[in-house]
């Protein structure tokens, strides 16, 4: 071949059947802010040293020891169907090549997620006690009804005879679903290592749910986000009949989480403080899909210790230095809503 030819070799076109990622071309800054934050936050549920919390495990008492587990059970399944399906579901939905990117790295983050209760059950219980443990989350009927609520709108397909909005609303209500589940259904299960945090207790277990929590907080932001992009392309009248949907769904999820918590903390006694602790996050779950709370409570209806959980500061340095491998993440900083505002300007 002359250098000629092969240089005409080389400059043949085809009509492109796959498209390159461009991260060169950035559509949508969001993503590119959003990769970032998710990169630079990434742990392993291996790096966390659980087995300092067995001193005040063996000290709780039988009950608390049961919700303890129980609620955690609960937060598995929850996970379990974001790694395998929520995650999944929404991606296809993506805007952009980056935005598949980012829903990559969430993806396998849930995984994490799923796994790292594993860690705890298998340095805190018996193995016979965590087979009895799946089989309860497994067959309890508030767990299983949360479940088949959420995937019945990650399983709907659009059909040939919907008009391109309403195809598009198929799409929006797997958003939906997943902002609820996220920020709303996992904490009547997170308000127990949270209590136990804010009374110094199973500080390590807790630190794991620290960390997915500053994960869902990047999750549900960001969805939220892309969530509003495809909202304000609809008519008023077909927002109107979503916002209706909306609300209805989460007052939906919302009486199947009554009913849980009863079912977990009658017998500790915190139910009405799990039930405040979930409102308020339905209402933030409402504000990252840019939508009006829908409960009263705000913040400081919370119980402090809860709150004095979540807020309370850094404690990476001294458990990466307790494994001992100089192995140092990005630090657990002190959890301000700000820092979930990943370039997103909320109204
Ligand atoms: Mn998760
Ligand atoms: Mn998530």
């Amino acid at each position: 071949m002359t250098e000629q030819n092969s240089q005409n070799a080389l400059d043949k076109r085809v009509e492109t059947y796959y498209e390159a990622i461009n991260w060169n071309a950035i559509e949508d800054a969001i993503d590119k802010s959003t990769w970032e934050k998710l990169t630079e936050q990434f742990w392993l549920d291996t790096r966390i040293p659980v087995s300092n919390d067995l001193d005040d495990w063996r000290k709780l008492p039988q009950i608390e020891r049961d919700t303890f587990a129980k609620a955690f059970a609960g937060l598995t399944l929850l996970d379990t169907m974001q790694s395998v399906d929520g995650a999944e579901v929404v991606k296809h939905d993506a805007r952009t090549p980056q935005e598949t990117a980012c829903f990559n790295n969430i993806q396998f983050m849930e995984s994490v997620h799923a796994k790292s209760y594993s860690t705890i059950f298998s340095t805190l219980n018996t193995p016979k006690e965590i087979d009895v443990l799946f089989d309860w989350v497994n067959t309890n009927v508030h767990m299983q009804t949360k479940a088949k609520i959420i995937d019945s709108y990650y399983e709907a397909e659009p059909t040939d005879d919907m008009t391109p909005n309403e195809k598009k609303m198929v799409g929006l209500r797997k958003k939906v679903a997943s902002v609820f589940l996220e920020t709303c259904l996992f904490y009547s299960g997170f308000y127990t290592p949270l209590w136990y945090l804010g009374n110094n207790k199973m500080n390590n277990s807790a630190e794991i749910i620290k960390l997915i929590i500053r994960d869902e907080s990047v999750h549900g932001t960001y969805i939220g986000y892309k969530f509003q992009l495809g909202f304000n392309e609809l008519e008023p009248a077909e927002q109107e009949e979503f916002k209706n949907w909306m609300y209805d769904l989460l007052y939906q999820l919302y009486e199947n989480e009554e009913e849980y918590s009863h079912l977990l903390y009658d017998g500790i006694g915190w139910t009405d403080e799990v039930l405040t602790f979930v409102r308020y996050n339905a209402n933030k779950a409402l504000m990252n899909l840019g939508q009006d709370p829908l409960f009263p409570d705000t913040a400081s209806d919370v119980n402090p210790i809860i709150m004095n959980g979540i807020s309370a500061g850094t404690s990476n340095h001294d458990f990466f230095s307790q494994v001992g491998n100089g192995y140092l993440l990005g630090e657990v900083e002190v959890m301000n809503d700000e820092d979930y505002l990943i370039g997103i300007d909320r109204k």
